[in-house]
């Protein structure tokens, strides 16, 4: 399906919309991103997302021409022109245009990339029976090289060589662990278990995405009356766990029943785990910023 994408202030045609050969985001992953769904015609968690990347724009002293409302503006413009309701939408922007590594010899106008996509990160069935996941070897970067809250392209290289580790063995994602060994996220999920009733998840500090999606379960377990704990876990708390699960923007929320092929509690979606999914699903289709 042809779609109209916004590039640089411009509405048009995905097939016309061209980048440059040197710019810095495809010549270097020197950019920003947000990945953001719709859902029944309201963009979720808009704001959060746009404030994410401009925290991430700013930690990377890319200045975004525009301000928030106006960047809002042409997201929402983007949903209506391609007359969507439920979608993927993908914001990029990256430093500019220009060869070699130094910035001072690009010029300073960002590319500000947006467009919409169908997105279904997993089958419907595995929500159901939910993931099987691995452990894999690659390790997230450590927060003292790059602080995992920015966004970046160039971060990614890290996740994707994580998930050719989860594909090739057949898994439905893969958990990385940080430096010093603590669980810290799958490749593009961030990760949450129940143990007693109590739900735990790594903090920030663990080297993770501060997720919009990990957000959003947090208030919504606390409006459950689930306590919420953000503390280092080791690969052991998660075996040991009740039940876990996944949430991200593209997953949402998905359970998880096995870690290295041991089950993860009696290795089917809890029930604690399908309450969330519920409470998330009314969530996602209760709020949001009309477009
Ligand atoms: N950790 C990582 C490393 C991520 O990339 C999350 C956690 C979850 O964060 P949110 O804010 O989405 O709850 C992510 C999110 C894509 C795509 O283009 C990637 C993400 C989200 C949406 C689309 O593949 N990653």
């Amino acid at each position: 399906m042809r779609r109209f994408v916004n590039l640089n202030g411009q509405m048009v045609s995905s097939a016309e919309a061209k980048i440059d050969l040197y710019d810095h985001g495809f010549l270097y992953g020197d950019g920003v991103f947000e990945g953001i769904r719709a859902y029944n015609g309201r963009i979720f968690k808009l704001q959060e997302h746009v404030d994410r990347l401009y925290h991430s724009a700013r930690a990377l002293m890319i200045h975004i021409p525009i301000s928030k409302e106006e960047m809002t503006e042409r997201i929402k413009a983007v949903v209506r022109e391609n007359g969507e309701t439920n979608c993927y939408i993908r914001v990029t922007v990256s430093r500019g245009v220009g060869l070699g590594l130094d910035p001072r010899h690009i010029r300073h106008e960002p590319t500000i990339a947006i467009s919409t996509a169908d997105l279904a990160l997993y089958p419907p069935d595995m929500y159901e029976n939910g993931l099987h996941v691995v452990t894999v070897s690659t390790r997230v970067p450590p927060a003292q090289s790059l602080d995992p809250r920015i966004k970046s392209l160039g971060r990614y290289i890290n996740n994707i060589l994580a998930k050719m580790e989860a594909n090739r063995v057949g898994a439905g994602e893969g958990l990385m662990l940080n430096i010093e060994g603590y669980v810290a996220e799958a490749t593009g999920d961030n990760i949450f278990v129940i143990k007693h009733g109590v739900l735990h998840t790594p903090p920030p500090s663990a080297g993770i995405l501060a997720g919009i999606t990990r957000a959003t379960v947090m208030m919504l377990a606390e409006e459950m009356d689930i306590p919420v704990r953000e503390t280092m876990l080791t690969l052991y708390d998660v075996y040991t766990a009740d039940e876990a699960f996944l949430t991200g923007t593209a997953a949402e929320v998905i359970p998880m029943v096995t870690l290295d092929d041991r089950p993860i509690g009696t290795g089917k979606p809890g029930e604690m785990t399908h309450r969330i999914i519920a409470a998330f699903r009314e969530h996602t289709q209760s709020s949001g910023t009309p477009v």
